[in-house]
């Protein structure tokens, strides 16, 4: 157990949890199993998991100053620092930990994490098959949906050895960083994100960049050549190995003519060719050289590098092919939430496509530096949504393009406007709270009514 709070004895420890989603249930639990005393505070007064929450000693429907009569507080990601029992803590000098600090600071696990604005999801998984591949004990944790805390506890309580943790973070578990320093860390690009969370673009990328904030000369840093922002930050750092899908000197896997090559002793040898992975895309080729080079640099083999990489299939959400309806072909790319997302989508179709963008705009983005984008690889547009109707103004330089409200209209719209041959894309560059409960429900939404048309055949 790492102490770098100055803890002696975590059964001496008083500590207060905000928020009882996931994270900070696992947080508690794990508290609990080393002894600290836990209080957990949720302001939300109808819970699902009040039978899980009533063994801690607790409050709901508000967060009061018994949060601020511990020695530690826990913040669960999604709750902004901006609150006022964040403010009151922060005057108190009581230190606030994110939950994946706390797990860390219990843990003496190597972990491998990585970070980005798009793009997490995808290389975390694939790095966590290549760490199984090789025949590694990986539990796969953080903004995937499985809290780190979860995962140590697991470790502890179980008879499995030799634990890896990979992790993706986001830039909310990255914003209370003290002393967490994965072995590995990876950043995969920059691009406006959360702005409706974070105070500005320079708070979003400074919590990025905690990632690699207490990196030493045994750590590694993994970053994105091609990226503006991490190149700036990083081509003159000596600890940091780039990846490129452009530049092909002081990489270790190339691309070349459609292949990725390694390199060993100075032979070239063809780690994979293109057409042997099922994910799609320029920016999934850039995902798949930042899991390869990041396993490779913890000396996983290139044999479990590539079998991982063949047998991988894109995650659902994430640039899907769903199937043909009269010889038009779906693809669901819901979680699709930012315009980066949506440029790298579009980017992947060679002839043009049927695009479907909206939902619920997350901070003020500027839906006009699609255009050159959308003018090169759309026939038709269709908008929707609460934001559909800005977005639709905002690109009305691109004549084939209309608005409608209700999504599944959309959907009905951009088949009837299609023709055999077709491609239509769900890609909609916003959240989807507006209509769905989130990007799981939008896209599962948008399998049901192609199903349905199928139905309808
Ligand atoms: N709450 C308060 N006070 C507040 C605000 C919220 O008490 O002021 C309470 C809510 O009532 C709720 C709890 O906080 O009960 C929710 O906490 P949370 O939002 O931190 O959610 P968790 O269930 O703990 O899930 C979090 C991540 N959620 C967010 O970052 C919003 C999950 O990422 C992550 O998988 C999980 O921890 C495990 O690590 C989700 C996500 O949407 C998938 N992430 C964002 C994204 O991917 O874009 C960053
Ligand atoms: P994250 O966990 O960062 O949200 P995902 O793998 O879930 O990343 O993908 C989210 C969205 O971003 C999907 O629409 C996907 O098609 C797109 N995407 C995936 N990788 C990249 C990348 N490297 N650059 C830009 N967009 C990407």
């Amino acid at each position: 157990m790492k102490n770098d709070l100055n803890i002696k004895k975590w059964e001496e420890v008083n500590i207060s949890i905000i928020g009882a989603g996931i994270s900070g249930m696992a947080a508690a639990k794990l508290g609990k199993h080393i002894g600290a005393k836990i209080f957990i505070s949720d302001y939300n007064k109808n819970l699902k998991n009040i039978t899980e929450i009533k063994q801690f000693d607790f409050e709901i429907g508000q967060h009061s100053s018994k949060i601020l009569n511990s020695d530690i507080i826990i913040i669960s990601p999604g709750i902004p620092n901006s609150i006022p029992i964040v403010k009151q803590c922060e005057k108190k000098k009581i230190p606030i930990i994110s939950e994946i600090e706390f797990a860390s600071l219990i843990t003496s696990s190597p972990i491998l994490a990585l970070t980005g604005s798009n793009g997490k999801t995808t290389t975390t998984n694939l790095l966590y098959q290549m760490c199984l591949a090789d025949g590694k004990n990986a539990l796969i944790g953080g903004n995937v949906g499985i809290p780190f805390s979860e995962n140590v506890l697991l470790e502890m309580t179980s008879k499995m050895e030799n634990i890896i943790h990979v992790l993706e973070l986001s830039s909310f578990q990255l914003e209370r960083i003290e002393s967490f320093t994965p072995n590995i860390a990876g950043l995969l690009n920059i691009s406006k994100d959360h702005l409706d969370r974070h105070v500005d673009f320079n708070d979003y990328l400074n919590a990025k960049i905690n990632l690699i904030k207490n990196i030493n000369k045994t750590g590694k840093i993994i970053y994105n050549q091609d990226d503006l922002y991490l190149n700036k930050i990083f081509k003159k750092n000596n600890l940091a190995i780039p990846f490129s899908i452009n530049n092909q000197k002081n990489i270790y896997f190339k691309l070349n003519s459609n292949k990725i090559l390694t390199q060993s002793n100075g032979i070239e040898k063809v780690l994979i060719k293109l057409n042997q992975t099922k994910l799609k895309g320029n920016h999934n080729v850039q995902n798949i050289l930042a899991a390869s080079t990041m396993a490779h640099c913890y000396g996983i083999s290139h044999n479990a590098i590539k079998e991982s990489i063949i047998n991988f299939s894109p995650i659902p959400h994430r640039l899907e092919w769903i199937g043909k309806v009269n010889e038009i072909n779906f693809f669901n790319d819901s979680k699709a939430t930012n315009i980066a997302a949506t440029q790298a989508a579009i980017s992947s179709f060679d002839k043009k496509i049927i695009l479907i963008l909206g939902g619920l705009d997350k901070g003020k983005t500027d839906f006009s530096q699609l255009l050159p984008l959308l003018k090169e690889h759309t026939k038709f547009i269709i908008t929707y949504g609460q934001d559909g109707k800005s977005i639709k103004k905002q690109i009305k330089s691109i004549k084939n393009i209309i608005y409608i409200k209700k999504f599944k209209d959309a959907i009905l719209k951009a088949s009837e406007c299609s023709k055999s041959g077709d491609t239509i894309l769900l890609s909609p560059g916003c959240a989807s709270f507006d209509q769905f409960l989130n990007y799981e429900d939008r896209g599962n939404s948008f399998k049901k009514i192609i199903n349905d048309m199928e139905l309808e055949l």
